[in-house]
């Protein structure tokens, strides 16, 4: 599959269409020289850029180039920033500006999101002063449904911080299940009409096996990071990241809060600890946005883009792409 950005370091593709062309907010890799942990403290990343293409096609094949539109917000025009600006989301609000969703560490180092305004796709994104209320972890996708709603799917663990919440609120000590204990899920809260705060409490999204129980935590299919929600003929996708198992899950449902039905794997390993993704559809045909730390040699803190087209068979099931990773 071919690298569609090669000249510099980016990760977390997050995909949408607006008008006519296909804009890319992605996380912006950078070598802070900070060693490799559990936490994620070398995923120290400052900025965001965004990327844009009106035929993604000619950039697959190596005959255009995506445009980058430079820094579309920095670490240092947020009013409350502490550190690392993880994967963000970008969407298109009723008033027709954009919104760009980000996690960030606080001053306590504590991840909350924040939003900043545009009134381009391209920014550049005016942030807000303060977090969003009872915001917290990382990984944003903001999803439109058809009626017009939106739904802010967040959460991921390990440096996620997301086991150190239950019923949103902050634990005392975190506390990550094991063994056949449910899973850690997902979250998804509806936004305000104003796009600018959560509707209501944020739920969990669960993924249940084919026995209609939700996955276990020992399970290789169990949901880690990374959501994602697209809609296919009717139905609604959730996708995700397994993190320590690597792969690139997705679940069905007939709602945007699920329960969702486990179906398969969209993406087996790539080379580097993370996967992360986008679903999207452009002119008629779907594609799976991802990166992996082949050009980088495998450092993983260093990630360039790819991307796959996706074919469903006719069960509403999609083939397996392979991520490339050796066992
Ligand atoms: O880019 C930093 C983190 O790495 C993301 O938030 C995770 O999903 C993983 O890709």
């Amino acid at each position: 599959m071919p690298y569609i950005f090669p000249s510099d370091f980016m990760a977390d593709p997050s995909v949408h269409v607006f008008g006519h062309r296909l804009f890319i907010y992605p996380s912006h890799d950078r070598d802070a020289g900070i060693p490799e942990n559990d936490n994620g403290d070398h995923f120290d990343m400052v900025d965001y850029h965004v990327l844009s293409t009106d035929d993604i096609e000619a950039v697959m094949r190596g005959e255009a180039s995506l445009c980058d539109h430079g820094v579309a917000l920095s670490v240092g025009d947020i009013p409350w920033a502490g550190r690392q600006l993880w994967d963000c989301d970008v969407q298109q609000g009723p008033d027709g500006r954009y919104y760009l969703y980000f996690p960030l560490k606080d001053r306590n180092d504590i991840f909350r999101f924040g939003v900043a305004i545009a009134d381009r796709p391209e920014g550049p994104f005016i942030p807000q002063p303060a977090p969003m209320l009872g915001s917290y972890s990382i990984d944003v996708a903001v999803f439109r449904d058809d009626d017009g709603q939106y739904y802010f799917y967040f959460g991921g663990i390990w440096g996620g911080q997301l086991q150190r919440y239950r019923d949103n609120k902050a634990l005392e000590s975190a506390y990550l299940p094991s063994g056949s204990e449910p899973a850690l899920p997902s979250r998804v809260a509806r936004l305000r009409d104003d796009m600018l705060e959560f509707a209501e409490a944020p739920r969990p999204v669960i993924i249940v096996g084919d026995d209609g129980q939700p996955l276990r935590a020992d399970d290789p299919h169990r949901f880690f990071e990374a959501s994602w929600m697209h809609k296919y003929n009717g139905t609604y996708y959730f996708s995700y990241s397994t993190g320590d198992s690597h792969l690139l899950c997705y679940a069905t449902g007939d709602n945007p809060y699920g329960p969702f039905r486990f179906r398969g794997v969209l993406l087996t390993p790539v080379v580097g600890w993370t996967t992360h993704h986008s679903i999207v559809c452009f002119r008629g045909r779907w594609y799976l946005f991802y990166h992996d730390s082949v050009p980088s040699g495998g450092r993983t803190w260093l990630r360039s883009l790819k991307v796959a087209e996706l074919t469903y068979n006719p069960d509403g099931t999609i083939v397996t792409i392979d991520g490339g990773a050796k066992e």
